[in-house]
């Protein structure tokens, strides 16, 4: 049936629920300014057709009740939630002054910015903070894959993707993409019946494991005694790459030497692996060429040995030669964003609208330096901190996109401090707990309701144009950003220009320009990229102070760290904690995705909420019958800081020992088992996937229904 014969349009757009390289393209079915239905664009090179249960749900998500409808002002005490209705122009009126007067009075560095989850306005928030004048711009990942690639960092100077349709052996190190990047899995699969062989290390069951030829199911935060192991292996079978070993890395004697202690028997004792497992999948790895290691963005540096950890794992890599290779991890230059195809754009240029030198020091330049010495942003776990302590200078004022305090360890710890703070602006599409925290509320719209630009690894480009009109007075991030920056950062003549010209402006080494993306709704083809070479090591050394491959790292030296990938226990567990173990004997992991939720943000959809209704704990049937639990008892979780009850839900996905608990609910609030402090020393990161506790039958422990 034609437009003329239904009045319903088909446009196109994405679902940005998920992660950016993941974001799927979405036919809009659009009525009378109404979304009537979604499906997947069939032309997309990432998705090509494809939706899963979240961008299914997608019009419950735009049209939710619970979706901010104006600006708002507080009335009521902080936390209160009583909030009056604002023109938008006085909101922004409100919060510049109070953003200059506090510039004025303390210095720009006092104003923090704050990207939660959410990555499209990221540039454009970057560059606001620093053209205002503060350093102080952190973002979620400050929990999220900096610390991997701190690691990848520290070993190679740069990190590449494995190359899925080259490689003939895959070490997939705590990566679930059935469930959390569910548009890889067909390449994943296509290159398993060609094929690729696949070791899987995690201790959870998952989809994969189906898949694995191997699964190593080690106990939660010994990655690195795991990957040491290995090394030991591969080391004394002679099967590493002696020639990359001996022309291209520091530091290999003393590695060789720290490996030595790995013995398969000691590893096992370390790690719960039998140990003729983890010979087969070192032998597996080291003579299977080429071979390529795919982890996931955070279950290996959710704990607080998480870097050098995750630096052991890396290590394989150049152990074994498979760096920047065909069908290893190849590495590319970012482009936009996440995505790295070989596009070239000028989006860090873009971003250091001033360098970092000519302001003062981000709040956590002092603790953590080597973060501060490898990353253009402030750790973020420093906030609950430095909004009370005045020392050098307080943070006295939070400008938030999508902040959720229920992401930090200690969550009641920063939400306290977010009350003492003297101002603060979220901007948000729905009022969470947070907002409710805010003295300014901003209503931002869905990637339905605005454009943005996407790049995908797929050598794929889409500039989007809403398919609706913003929904109540919603408007777009970045609308927000610019009419902000012509506000607080008059002397930024770009910043002048609005969001198409800057977009512009950093598309231009690529030869795309806003206005010529716009006739292509569905994206275009990028056929005028030329790939890097391979092996790019041979000609311009690594990026690294030896400008080799770093076994030692001399950063780590400098700052006075283990310089080789030192495995160390997690600061609580069995091994360095025992008498606190007597009492807390399981160990806890937190926040294995499930495919119906991305963090907080779909427990309000009616579609996806149905697929796992409660919150639940999983516990192995052998934990929870030492115990007298049984499936559906109320069970108390309990840690050395905090307790709360929950469902049990006895199952095998978790080895015996071991508790997992799902991370995005608000009731309950796991972050709260959390000290605030329970952090990797190196890069802040917290210990979300290696602490003790226990689990106790609660006092009326049979769900009612039962
Ligand atoms: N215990 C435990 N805690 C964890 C984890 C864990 O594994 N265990 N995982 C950590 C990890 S890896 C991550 S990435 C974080 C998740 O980090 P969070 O930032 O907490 O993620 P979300 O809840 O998805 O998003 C935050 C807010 O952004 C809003 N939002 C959505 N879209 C937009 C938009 O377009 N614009 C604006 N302005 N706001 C928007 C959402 O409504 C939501 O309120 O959680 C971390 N916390
Ligand atoms: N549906 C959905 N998709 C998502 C998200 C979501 O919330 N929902 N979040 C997105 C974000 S921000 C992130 S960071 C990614 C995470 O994406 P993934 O890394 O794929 O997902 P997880 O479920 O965190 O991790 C799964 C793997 O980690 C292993 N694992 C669990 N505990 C530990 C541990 O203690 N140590 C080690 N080494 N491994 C462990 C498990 O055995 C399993 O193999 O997912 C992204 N995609
Ligand atoms: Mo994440």
């Amino acid at each position: 049936m034609t437009f003329e014969e239904t009045d319903i349009e088909i446009r196109h757009t994405i679902c940005a629920i998920c992660n950016p390289h993941t974001h799927c393209g979405i036919d809009a079915h659009v009525k009378n300014g109404v979304i009537i239905k979604v499906e997947g664009t069939k032309e997309n090179a990432r998705s090509g057709g494809t939706l899963c249960s979240k961008g299914a749900a997608s019009r419950q998500y735009i049209y939710n009740q619970e979706r901010i409808r104006s600006p708002l002002m507080r009335k009521g005490k902080k936390g209160s939630g009583e909030f009056e209705q604002i023109s938008w122009n006085k909101a922004l009126d409100i919060i510049a002054d109070r953003l200059n007067s506090i510039k004025q009075d303390s210095g720009p560095e006092s104003v923090a910015f704050y990207a939660g989850f959410s990555k499209w306005m990221r540039p454009f928030l970057k560059r606001l903070s620093y053209s205002f004048g503060s350093p102080n711009y952190c973002t979620e990942s400050s929990v999220c894959f900096t610390a991997t690639q701190i690691a990848g960092m520290l070993n190679f100077g740069y990190f590449g993707k494995p190359q899925l349709d080259k490689a003939k052996c895959l070490l997939v190190w705590s990566n679930n993409p059935f469930y959390t990047n569910t548009a890889s899995v067909r390449k994943l699969l296509d290159a398993r019946e060609r094929g690729l062989k696949i070791i899987e290390v995690g201790p959870l069951l998952t989809p994969l494991t189906n898949c694995a030829d191997i699964h190593l199911r080690m106990r939660p935060g010994t990655s690195g005694a795991l990957a040491m192991g290995m090394a030991h292996v591969i080391i004394g079978e002679g099967i590493y790459d002696q020639d990359f070993v001996g022309n291209w890395t520091h530091g290999f004697d003393a590695y060789q030497k720290y490996a030595a202690q790995f013995t398969p028997e000691k590893t096992e004792e370390i790690t719960q692996v039998p140990k003729e497992r983890i010979i087969a999948a070192a032998r597996l790895f080291a003579q299977t060429k080429p071979a390529a290691i795919m982890s996931g963005a955070s279950p290996t540096v959710h704990h607080t040995n998480g870097v050098q950890n995750h630096r052991a794992i890396l290590a394989l890599l150049g152990l074994t030669g498979n760096f920047d290779c065909e069908g290893s991890n190849y590495v590319m230059p970012p482009a936009w964003l996440h995505a790295a195809n070989g596009m070239k754009t000028r989006q860090t240029a873009y971003e250091q609208s001033r360098p970092l030198s000519e302001m003062a020091p981000p709040i956590s330049a002092e603790k953590y330096t080597v973060w501060n010495q490898l990353i253009g942003e402030a750790q973020a776990m420093e906030l609950p901190y430095r909004i009370q302590n005045a020392n050098p200078y307080p943070i006295q004022a939070v400008v938030g996109f999508g902040m959720n305090y229920r992401m930090w360890p200690g969550s009641d710890a920063l939400k306290k401090s977010l009350q003492q703070l003297g101002f603060m602006v979220n901007v948000d599409l729905f009022m969470t707990d947070t907002c409710r925290l805010a003295d300014l509320v901003l209503p931002a719209c869905t990637s339905f309701e605005r454009s943005e630009l996407k790049v995908y690894n797929e050598d794929y480009i889409i500039w989007t144009a809403p398919v609706i009109a913003p929904l109540w007075e919603s408007r777009s991030d970045t609308d927000i950003i610019f009419d902000l920056a012509r506000r607080i950062a008059p002397g930024d003549d770009l910043m002048q220009q609005g969001y198409e010209a800057n977009v512009d402006w950093i598309l231009e080494p690529s030869g795309f320009t806003v206005a010529g993306l716009k006739p292509f709704p569905v994206g275009c083809r990028i056929t005028n990229i030329e790939k890097p070479p391979y092996q790019k090591y041979k000609s311009t050394g690594f990026p690294t102070p030896s400008g080799k491959m770093e076994f030692a790292s001399t950063i780590l030296e400098e700052a006075g760290m283990d310089a080789l990938p030192v495995y160390r226990e997690p600061k609580y567990s069995p091994v360095s904690t025992p008498e606190l173990a007597s009492e807390f004997p399981l160990i806890l992991t937190t926040g294995a995705r499930l495919p119906m939720y991305v963090h907080s943000r779909t427990f309000r959809l009616p579609w996806t909420k149905r697929l796992h209704p409660n919150p639940t704990l999983d516990i192995h049937p052998v934990n929870a019958a030492q115990r007298g639990i049984f499936q559906g008892d109320r069970v108390t979780l309990i840690t050395p800081r905090n307790s709360f009850e929950v469902d049990a839900n006895l199952t095998e996905i978790v080895p015996p020992g071991t508790v997992n608990i799902y991370h995005g609910y608000t009731d309950p609030e796991i972050n709260v088992l959390f000290e605030p402090d329970y952090l990797d020393p190196i890069s802040g990161f917290p210990g979300f996937k290696s602490a003790l506790c226990d689990v106790r039958k609660a006092p009326h422990s049979r769900r009612d229904e039962w």
